[in-house]
């Protein structure tokens, strides 16, 4: 009874603190801070092109947004872990495999950070990294396509939050586990065990330079704690990674107040240029555990999907001067590298004030043994000793922070519902702006880069009530744009986001639109059922599979007339866009099919599975406006029962049955 009691007063408090959401001068349509030439400082004339490519996070929908700013305009869904009915996404057999896991087919995550490809710090416009939470996973989107080329899953890891944050050269991804975890190979553990069998393991995910293929290089094996975010150092701080950590009570049930305990929780420095340096030493060991890795091909426009079997781990214990504890109050949430690499902000959910570190403090204190004891082995340095100070009393519930190139931090505040602009070195507290409601992350374009864009800010609110038109009890969730170019932050433009926008980044539409991928070439088309001409059409049955090698071009299919499927049969329809020209993709759908369409660009075979559910004659169409014919590209399949006499036939601009039958006749 009286734990209960204990429990819930904390849990009030603690409730009370983090659920106030509401700035003072909230309900306002938008407060004084609305510039006053906001509408001309967002309005991109129709035809012109947004000055930002913003690639946001889609949360819950597993997905990623691509929209232009300053309009705010939706460009874009970029499917990646969650199938998309629109185009085919994990429902067409090539695109199958990038869904596969160690559990199976998992055709859904939740996403929640994006970080986009940097070489020498900045942006280079040549990939999105985004992060799978539940089933852990990162996939690489390609900025090129707009699609999804790779996706690797983590093992011994759940819940794969601080993930996916990049090298200041793109040498690496990495991924903390959000829960600490038993190791795969020997899971079957007590859950009360969890300080004894849990570990909280990171991943370095190396990337290839050219190709950006992904490979699991090593794991961590770190003390049983809650990775949340982090950030990998830059320029000065080049060669070492933050991660900040919460539950350091190590805590396994009703985290909420038993991991809420401690004044102070930890960011974990690690060196990982001297991880390198052991694992060429041989102290890498190798372990047991399964995970996919799943690679789409752009000449066989096919995925591939392979389980691999052992990860190298590295332990700490044996690997003296690689990992350093930092106190940091108080559940830290973000953990921030400054564009200098010089100062690392840590946001404690519950903390009053914002810790600012300092790298060279931070070495300092390395070289003096300048240490606070030590965490399950891991020295911890003393707060003083390498903080550069604290932004006093800056608002409430700070989450992230970025930086606009110009000296000072833009840090969001949950709880108060706003945005605090502070300087680095003085640490002052320079302008606020509130935001509608309770945001979450920001994005400054550029902001977690050595070279800031600046220029704007965004915020990713997470509630809205009564700033939209309500659409039921499900609202949607928005941005905000904010000037930033002044010494006052001023808003200029809310809008809607699809899904949970988490994390998002933006980059100069300049550095990505020059690469912009117009088709495939159907010469270097080197899909095993391709059909590079209507001549090359055909209909193949082998058992109770028949292969459809089809063709479409504005605007008719070839063959749109076929017959001799029976009941029973499983029919791939492999249909090849032959068009040569930008912007004609496409669809292809047959009724009764219960997975998808597909959308088929030009060049690219995309092959639709369909079991047919009845006898008789099924339509087939083009799904996606392609010519002013377009209505006009439609078809027919007829399936008859299973036994059944009628020969495989088929056409397009002919009777294909009576073809087949003064063939058989001839006989
Ligand atoms: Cu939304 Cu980055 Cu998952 Cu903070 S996290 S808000
Ligand atoms: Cu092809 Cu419509």
């Amino acid at each position: 009874m009286k734990i209960i009691n204990i429990s819930s007063i904390a849990l009030a408090v603690l409730a009370g603190g983090f659920f106030a959401c509401k700035p003072d001068n909230a309900g306002k349509s938008g407060g004084s801070e609305l510039a006053g030439d906001a509408a001309q400082k967002v309005y991109v004339a129709p035809g012109k092109h947004d000055e930002f490519y913003n690639i946001v996070s889609g949360g819950f929908n597993g997905q990623l947004s691509v929209v232009g700013l300053p309009s705010g305009r939706v460009l874009r869904i970029i499917p990646v872990f969650s199938q998309f009915a629109e185009n085919g996404w994990g429902y067409s057999e090539e695109t199958k495999p990038m869904l596969n896991t160690s559990h199976g087919f998992v055709p859904w995550d939740d996403s929640h950070h994006v970080a986009l490809s940097t070489t020498n710090g900045e942006h280079d416009g040549k990939w999105a990294f985004i992060n799978g939470n539940n089933t852990p996973r990162i996939a690489r989107v390609s900025l090129s396509t707009f699609r999804t080329d790779e996706i690797i899953e983590i093992p011994n890891s759940g819940g794969n939050h601080s993930s996916p944050f990049i090298t200041a050269n793109s040498e690496y991804a990495v991924a903390g586990t959000r829960f600490s975890v038993p190791p795969d190979a020997n899971a079957d553990v007590s859950i009360n065990s969890f300080k004894q069998n849990f570990k909280g393991y990171i991943s370095f995910i190396s990337i290839d330079k050219t190709t950006g293929r992904m490979g699991i290089k090593f794991q961590l094996k770190t003390p049983g704690v809650s990775f949340d975010l982090a950030r990998a150092g830059k320029g000065k701080s080049d060669g070492w990674f933050f991660f900040s950590c919460y539950n350091t009570e190590q805590a396994n049930s009703l985290l909420e107040v038993n991991a809420s305990q401690k004044d102070k929780d930890f960011i974990l420095a690690v060196n990982w240029k001297k991880a390198e340096q052991y694992l060429a030493q041989g102290k890498g060991k190798k372990e047991a555990a399964k995970f996919a890795h799943n690679v789409y091909d752009e000449k066989t426009h096919s995925a591939t999907s392979t389980i691999i079997n052992e990860v190298m781990t590295l332990d700490p214990k044996e690997c003296p001067d690689m990992l350093y504890f930092m106190p940091c109050p108080k559940s830290p949430h973000g953990c921030d590298v400054d564009p200098t690499g010089s100062y690392i902000v840590g946001s404690g959910k519950l903390a009053a004030v914002i810790p600012v570190f300092s790298f060279d403090k931070i070495q300092q204190a390395i070289a003096a043994k300048t240490f606070d004891g030590s965490f399950d082995g891991i020295p911890v340095l003393k707060y003083e000793a390498v903080l550069h100070g604290e932004v006093k009393k800056p608002g409430l519930g700070p989450l992230h922070t970025e930086f606009d190139g110009q000296g000072n931090a833009i840090t969001s505040f949950f709880v108060s519902s706003e945005l605090v602009k502070w300087n680095l070195q003085s640490l002052e507290v320079l302008d606020r702006v509130p935001t509608y409601y309770s945001v979450g992350h920001l994005s400054i374009p550029g902001g977690p880069t050595s070279k800031p864009h600046g220029k704007y800010v965004i915020a990713y609110n997470k509630i809205t009530k009564d700033r939209y038109l309500p659409t039921g009890p499900e609202l949607t969730q928005s941005a905000q744009l904010y000037d930033i170019s002044g010494e006052k932050m001023k808003l200029l433009l809310d809008f809607p986001t699809i899904g949970e926008p988490h994390y998002a980044e933006a980059i100069p539409a300049s550095l990505v639109e020059k690469n912009s991928r117009k088709i495939f070439k159907l010469e270097e088309n080197n899909h095993p059922y391709v059909a590079k001409g209507e001549k090359e059409a055909k209909v193949v049955r082998k058992g109770n599979e028949v292969h459809v090698y089809m063709t479409s071009i504005r605007s008719h299919f070839t063959p749109d007339n076929i017959e001799g499927v029976k009941m029973g049969d499983d029919v791939y329809f492999h249909v090849t866009n032959l068009e040569q020209d930008w912007d004609v993709p496409h669809g292809f759908a047959v009724r009764g099919a219960n997975n998808a369409e597909i959308l088929i660009m030009p060049g690219e075979t995309c092959t639709l599975k369909w079991k047919p559910s009845r006898v008789g004659v099924t339509p087939i169409y083009c799904t996606d406006f392609c010519s002013a014919l377009h209505q006009e590209m439609q078809g027919y399949v007829r399936v008859s029962p299973a036994g059944s006499k009628i020969p495989l036939s088929w056409g397009t601009g002919k009777n294909p049955t009576a073809e087949a039958e003064q063939k058989v006749a001839k006989r």
